[in-house]
């Protein structure tokens, strides 16, 4: 595949629909007006099927040209390289959008995907909520003075934290009005919701393709 080309599931259950990370590949090119293309690798079989291109069997991943890679932040970053629209070129704007890029991931995906995992395994009780608490509170302090957390206007570093926030069980975390009109700002966008229409158009169409199948 030549152009730039988005990987993931052919399908998966309702519950992920709309948060499969696929999605931050696809809203970032939707920002940046660049082509892209959807391909898929079976959900079954995940663990071992595409482990020469994702590691830990996991999407999405992409490509583009002879660059191939995984893991949805470098390929946030990947694509942010190619478009002003979300990252700006200026070293000050830049440093302010990488260290925020990786702040979502490291210093609060980091934290809330465990919290969120062990939840839905019936440990509500986790220690971890007091980190949770601690990092969101600290993230409303950010948001309640800023409309966007870098170099001043949007950038990719603010769809990859609303994309974070966006997990209903962290956005329904505590009273954060700054973090929750953050988060209602960000998925107005209209190039969010292209991106989440779609993925669900997608899985919604595998839904059709399955049945048919085993008709
Ligand atoms: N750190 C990885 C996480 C990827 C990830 O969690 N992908 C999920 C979908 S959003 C997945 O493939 N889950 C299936 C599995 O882990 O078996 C990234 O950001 O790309």
């Amino acid at each position: 595949m030549t152009g730039l080309t988005i990987w993931t599931y052919d399908w998966v259950p309702e519950g992920p629909r709309g948060f499969v990370r696929d999605l931050r590949l696809r809203w970032a090119c939707e920002e940046a007006g660049l082509d892209y293309a959807i391909a898929t690798v079976p959900f079954d079989g995940r663990e071992t099927n595409h482990l020469d291109r994702q590691p830990f069997g996991q999407v999405p991943y992409l490509s583009d040209g002879s660059v191939e890679m995984f893991e949805s932040g470098a390929g946030l970053l990947h694509i942010a390289g190619k478009s002003e629209a979300l990252m700006p070129s200026d070293a000050t704007g830049k440093a302010q959008t990488l260290q925020w890029t990786l702040a979502a991931l490291n210093s609060i995906e980091m934290v809330t995907l465990p919290w969120w995992f062990l939840a839905l395994s019936g440990d509500e009780s986790s220690a971890l909520s007091g980190w949770v608490a601690k990092r969101l509170y600290q993230l409303e302090t950010v948001l309640a003075g800023r409309e966007w957390l870098a170099a001043d206007r949007f950038t990719v570093a603010d769809l990859l934290m609303a994309d974070v926030l966006r997990i209903p069980k962290v956005r329904s975390f505590g009273q954060r009005p700054a973090s929750e009109a953050f988060v209602a700002r960000l998925t107005d966008r209209p190039a969010f919701r292209k991106a989440h229409a779609d993925q669900i158009s997608q899985f919604e169409a595998a839904d059709r393709t399955r049945a048919q199948a085993t008709a």
